[in-house]
């Protein structure tokens, strides 16, 4: 009898998918590197009875009864935020990434006005103002990129100087793929020069800032920052908003959270993100960040080496992006393709100034917070990046790489728990 017993006894059909995706992810490996595998604590919060209460407000102030456990649960993982981050309050109730960052505008800016954020093929994401979203018709997005994209320095002089012209309300500074640390500092100081709120999507590494493995936009006077839950942090699918220590800004977040964009709160989305901040607070999460950031770098060395240019030379997180069109000739969307035939799964994505579509663009992003919650050391790490370099270069060499990386799934088995 399966773990999931029930669904296996009253729905085959939903129990076949679901097996067939942990079948999948036993025996590949996950490369994507927003992706991680999940405790199964935090599968059990998940599966709670709290997903059948309705919570709509916020712990000591909701609008139906019944409250006693749901408030309880919230405060704790209000409070495992704060500590996580040295916030001085915390929005939980985000349902993912997006919902965060549309929360925050809502919070922060009136319809017509101003952001100043990454530039999207320069590694920003579509939340941050991509033409093709709802965003784009209400808010008015300008940006900044790299300087260099060989270095992936950012041209911090001309952020200062749009800042100085556009007049945002909001600097936003992150990133979906790309793989330098930000200067936090001048970002902040640039914002507050020109009056703006400065804002952090730190989605994508906001495990690496909770373990020490990154540095925190807080200490450098980032006002406000918005996360998943689910990627290098390790948690459920969901979202967190975090404020320093503006309490009238942490008001506000509230109200654009609730009821100004969702409805009730998910309560079992709430609990597994406080099962996961709590695992986050353990002394082990600051080695898994560590190591994420060292297994990246390996990665990247061995890609390097191997004759493929990466952009911005390398990495400092936890994402690689590579230049498998103009280094090999293989398009993304065929890098993609024949590596998940191997079993890896990653992701094609744009380059810089890509040339190509994003549906079949130049570039692969792939990384490590998966592979080292399965325990990959650098040099396991390192003969993953070998396979891959052999199936992009030699076609014929899949089924070979395929059985090689079968087995090295099956001996780092995914965890159950991480103590
Ligand atoms: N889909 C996420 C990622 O892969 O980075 C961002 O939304």
């Amino acid at each position: 009898m399966s773990y999931y017993k029930h669904i296996e006894q009253e729905d085959r059909e939903v129990f076949a998918a679901i097996e067939g995706e942990e079948k999948r992810q036993a025996e590949g490996l996950e490369l994507i590197p927003s992706e991680n595998y999940v405790s199964r604590a935090v599968k059990e919060a998940m599966a709670s009875s709290l997903t059948n209460k309705y919570s709509e407000g916020y712990p000591g102030k909701r609008y139906y009864g019944g409250q006693e456990f749901t408030d309880q649960v919230e405060r704790i993982a209000i409070e495992r935020a704060k500590s996580l981050f040295g916030a001085g309050f915390a929005n939980v109730q985000p349902l993912g990434g997006a919902n965060a960052n549309i929360a925050a505008y809502f919070a922060l800016l009136e319809p017509g006005d101003t952001v100043l954020g990454m530039d999207l093929s320069h590694g920003g994401h579509l939340t941050h103002g991509h033409p093709v979203t709802y965003l784009a018709k209400l808010f008015r997005f300008v940006r900044y990129g790299m300087k260099d994209v060989e270095t992936g320095e950012i041209d911090y002089n001309a952020l200062a100087e749009t800042a100085r012209k556009e007049k945002p309300k909001v600097v936003l500074a992150g990133f979906s793929a790309y793989p330098r640390q930000l200067d936090w500092q001048k970002i902040a100081d640039i914002a507050h020069e020109v009056g703006a709120v400065a804002m952090a999507d730190v989605a994508h590494i906001a495990g690496l800032i909770a373990g020490g493995a990154q540095k925190n936009p807080f200490d450098y006077g980032f006002d406000l920052m918005t996360t998943t839950t689910h990627k290098t942090l390790r948690g459920p699918r969901g979202g967190l908003i975090l404020v320093r220590s503006d309490e009238a800004l942490a008001k506000k977040i509230d109200k654009a959270v609730f009821p100004g964009f969702q409805g009730g709160p998910h309560m079992h989305q709430i609990a597994a993100k406080a099962v996961a901040f709590g695992e986050a607070l353990r002394p082990s999460f600051k080695i898994y960040a560590q190591n994420v950031v060292d297994n990246a770098r390996r990665m990247a060395d061995v890609f390097t080496e191997g004759g493929v240019r990466l952009i911005a030379g390398g990495t400092e997180n936890h994402l690689i992006l590579a230049d498998v069109f103009g280094s090999l000739g293989v398009t993304g969307a065929e890098a993609e393709t024949r590596l998940d035939e191997a079993g890896i799964t990653l992701n094609k994505n744009v380059i810089a100034d890509d040339t190509r579509k994003p549906l079949d663009p130049s570039g692969i992003r792939f990384g490590t917070p998966a592979l080292t919650s399965r325990g990959f050391s650098a040099q396991d790490c390192a003969q993953v990046a070998a396979l891959m370099l052999q199936v992009l270069k030699t076609p014929a060499a899949v089924a070979e790489a395929h059985g090689a990386i079968r087995t090295l799934a099956l001996a780092h088995p995914i965890p159950d728990s991480y103590q």
